[in-house]
């Protein structure tokens, strides 16, 4: 059942009539898990046992799903299969292959609330956030297949030298793309990666997060549904170390599409530029360190809103997630009031059972990530102003649950300033003025998102003259460097968050899964 009023990242409520629907498609999802999945090579799942047990975040006593994960001969089998799908694939007609991928995105409506469902037993979202992941997912097929048909396929005729001949630039595809996606945007940005290749007329050998093969073998679902030959979309399941690597090192790859942590990201860019065949165009998006700046001239509510929104949706495990914020000195105390205010309020539980604004973590390893960083800020000499616990008293016992931190580190030059933690812990810090809060937002290597609260018109244009990130964000209350939107707000990294090329959500992201024809035709042979 499809949901009348559509659900987006600036929701903030559900009405009673989405909590019904949504309860059943929860208590649906929980009597088919755990679900067998075994990816799909050629046309169907690997052979062998499912030896790889996803267990939900939210309680580790449930079961999501068995994984039987790829060997690597079925890697290379997978990367053969679409291999050869690449010449059909690409013979359809830009036309067709747009008709595909906007089919694929209505059977990812049509099913939303039960996708959604899954989403949130497999990683632990919200019930808003995973239903807004989900539309995200559709919107985005919808958007890219436009931006093919707006652009006729890219074929473009030229200036000519004699009247003889024709000349025309064609944009054409490369061949196989491997695309590997994280587990905190486990049916969005996979989707957004494999229709930008597909859509160009490329075939993908797909590799989700090993925490999230359920979302993305929905996703690949309904893309075969729609009419994308399952050879054409291969999909394997395993860790980034072992299949992931395995596909990399294959030859036959021609692109790699990765989003994920800088570190990965960064050992792709060194590693598989160099192809078999020359240079492989390598799409990254990696991670973020992003800062928010408040001034004096600040609403200061609106700022606080959007700021707590950035910093604990989905505990911090976003790439855009805000996890700086520096506040002009002469508004910091009423700022952080209002802030703490805030977060003290914010609801931590179980996103199946009920309606918190906050549910658990990834995985055990992310709760002692969580502690270390806790402990370590309060030996540095930091105070943490709220939170900094881990919650694993009652009903929480079995899931990965932690209390929204916010902390304040006395040297403004700590290491943990750049350092990404994809954790619900908010550093805050007093500055001077606006320029000291740009330079102190500048000074690390990521450069993915930021955002700034004022009303004055000569600090805006200052902030947008001078800020290092490529995705920016002016008094948004709904997600002070959250909440990124196919076809409004394009996302690309600057400097160590991402490589260059035209950004994903945005008007000209396939150019990156395309290579340049410029093709002269003499009429007279001559
Ligand atoms: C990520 O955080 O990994 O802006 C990508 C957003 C999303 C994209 C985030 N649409 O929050």
């Amino acid at each position: 059942m499809s949901q009348a009023r559509r659900i987006t990242y600036t929701s903030t409520a559900a009405d009673p009539e989405f909590r019904a629907h949504f309860d059943r498609a929860l208590e649906e999802v929980r009597e088919r898990a755990p679900i067998v999945l075994g990816g799909n090579v050629g046309e169907g799942p690997v052979e062998g046992r499912p030896e790889h047990r996803v267990v939900s975040p939210i309680d580790t006593r449930r079961v999501v799903a068995e994984v039987a994960t790829a060997t690597p001969g079925e890697v290379e089998s997978a990367v053969g299969f679409a291999h050869s799908a690449f010449p059909r694939w690409r013979a359809l007609s830009w036309a067709r292959r747009a008709e595909i991928v906007r089919d694929a995105a209505e059977r990812i409506a049509a099913r939303n609330l039960e996708l959604a469902a899954w989403m949130v037993y497999e990683v632990g979202k919200t019930r808003l956030e995973a239903m807004a992941e989900v539309e995200e997912s559709a919107d985005l097929l919808r958007y890219y297949a436009e931006r093919l048909a707006m652009n006729h396929g890219y074929r473009r005729p030229l200036a000519r030298m004699s009247p003889e001949e024709t000349t025309e630039s064609v944009l054409l595809p490369y061949g196989v793309w491997a695309v590997v996606s994280p587990f905190n945007f486990p049916s969005a940005l996979a989707a957004g990666m494999i229709a930008g290749a597909l859509l160009g007329g490329n075939t993908v050998v797909f590799k989700p997060a090993l925490d999230a093969p359920v979302s993305g073998e929905l996703l690949c679902e309904a893309l075969w549904a729609a009419g994308v030959p399952r050879d054409a979309l291969q999909l394997v399941h395993g860790s980034g170390a072992s299949v992931g690597e395995a596909l990399l090192a294959d030859e036959r790859i021609a692109g790699v599409a990765f989003t994920g942590s800088s570190e990965v990201g960064m050992r792709i860019v060194r590693g598989a530029r160099e192809g078999a065949s020359g240079p492989r165009p390598v799409v990254v998006e990696m991670g973020g360190k992003n800062a928010c700046l408040v001034t004096a001239k600040a609403d200061l509510e609106a700022a606080a809103e959007g700021v707590a929104r950035s910093a604990f949706g989905f505990g911090g495990q976003k790439c855009s997630a805000c996890s700086r914020v520096y506040v002009e000195r002469s508004v910091a105390r009423e700022f952080l009031e209002r802030l703490l205010a805030r977060t003290r309020a914010t609801t931590v539980g179980d996103p199946a059972t009920g309606d918190p604004a906050l549910g658990p973590l990834i995985r055990h390893s992310a709760v002692e990530s969580y502690r270390r960083y806790v402990a370590g800020i309060a030996s540095s000499g930091g105070e943490i102003a709220c939170g900094g616990t881990v919650l694993d008293q009652g009903d929480l016992a079995h899931g990965f649950y932690v209390a929204p931190t916010i902390a304040h580190l006395p040297d403004a030059e700590h290491p943990y300033f750049a350092d990404e933690m994809f954790l619900p812990i908010l550093l805050f810090q007093e500055v001077e003025d606006l320029a000291e809060g740009i330079a102190r937002a500048n000074a690390v290597p990521y450069g993915l998102t930021a955002g700034l609260f004022s009303t004055d018109e000569r600090e805006k244009e200052y902030f947008l003259e001078r800020i290092e990130a490529g995705v920016i964000y002016v008094n948004r209350r709904s997600g002070a460097t959250t909440g990124a939107w196919p076809g409004i707000n394009p996302f690309g990294g600057w400097k160590a968050s991402g490589a260059p090329g035209p950004a994903a959500l945005g008007p000209d992201y396939l150019l990156n899964f395309l290579r340049e024809q410029s093709r002269t035709v003499n009429g007279f042979g001559a």
